[in-house]
């Protein structure tokens, strides 16, 4: 039997569509869509290099799971790179602690949180969804688990990192910067050929903050939040306006009541400044996919951008923003 492509196909040749239609089935919204696949998103302009990676993966017919994990590995062991993986910047301590998690079209998640001296959390986290059965393990125990799965500890303090807590200290005070260096925690969403959904989000935090903080990261609805019926949903920024909000989650519902990306990403941000009242001092981005590829963000100041990447274009793009 033709298929519904090659009866497309074949019609626009010139054969007469009437006297095929009534043996082929009908065109379905995932035929129509399917031409927006494979995308995918990530936050901040390392999102570049990382869509690439992800996209090695995606072109070839791959998974959109196995495409975040590969993509976010690319900042995760960039040493330039002072807010992901190795390079990070430490807490007030001198310590890297990273949070990552990571979350496929079936509901299947894995988080680590507060890990140190692994390179690549988010494949540990990949770990912990497939080869436990919990969601979350933290500190030393997921570095026990890490260790016991062949990853290689070691230290991810670079110079660079450390003369910045060095310079830190003089004044140790603890206020958050708002995108100073406009390369934050990357967030990515990816949909595949097949129309899977899959996210995955990496930090390492605020930098210098208290030693055992845990932002939204590694949080599946905090941080990220993937539901294959609807969309996919990242955030960037003071964790702890999206853990209070449950953003990521509520983005994707959002959607699930019509919004397109953009919007249900607008509204995150106005119940947080419903809710919030100093939230003028920090900076939130959410950035959503839905699952018929379209995607958006919105954040609450200016500066926040995101990359995205499909067949026909690779490009950064402006957020919207609040203030
Ligand atoms: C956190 N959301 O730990 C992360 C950090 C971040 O922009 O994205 N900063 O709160």
């Amino acid at each position: 039997m033709m298929s519904k492509r090659r009866f497309l196909k074949y019609s626009l040749l010139g054969t007469p569509i009437m006297s095929l239609i009534s043996s082929a089935s009908p065109v379905t919204e995932d035929d129509i869509h399917s031409s927006n696949r494979p995308v995918v998103v990530s936050t901040w302009k390392h999102g570049l290099l990382a869509n690439d990676a992800a996209w090695g993966i995606l072109s070839k017919g791959g998974r959109a799971i196995d495409a975040v994990e590969a993509g976010v590995r690319v900042p995760e062991a960039d040493p330039d790179n002072h807010t992901v993986g190795y390079g990070g910047y430490p807490d007030r301590d001198g310590k890297v602690t990273l949070d990552a998690c990571i979350m496929d079209e079936n509901q299947n998640c894995g988080s680590v949180a507060f890990l140190q001296g692994i390179k690549h959390p988010i494949s540990v986290a990949r770990k912990v969804m497939d080869d436990t059965p919990h969601v979350m393990l933290v500190g030393e125990g997921a570095l026990k688990f890490a260790l016991q799965k062949g990853f290689k500890q070691e230290n991810l303090l670079t110079p660079k990192a450390e003369a910045a807590w060095r310079s830190w200290l003089k004044k140790a005070e603890y206020d958050p910067v708002i995108n100073i260096e406009n390369h934050d925690t990357i967030g990515m969403l990816a949909l595949d050929q097949k129309g899977n959904l899959s996210g995955a989000c990496t930090t390492s935090g605020a930098a210098f903050k208290m030693h055992g903080r845990v932002g939204d990261s590694p949080l599946i609805g905090a941080g990220l939040y993937v539901d294959n019926e609807v969309g996919a949903a990242t955030a960037t920024g003071m964790g702890e306006l999206m853990i209070k909000t449950v953003g990521c989650h509520l983005v994707v519902e959002l959607m699930r009541q019509g919004y397109d990306p953009e919007e249900a990403c607008r509204q995150a941000v106005e119940r947080i400044a419903k809710k919030l009242g100093d939230y003028k001092n920090f900076q939130v981005g959410f950035l959503a996919l839905n699952r018929k590829g379209n995607y958006g963000a919105y954040c609450i100041q200016p500066g926040f951008n995101f990359a995205a990447k499909n067949k026909s274009t690779h490009q950064m793009i402006d957020s919207k923003s609040k203030l």
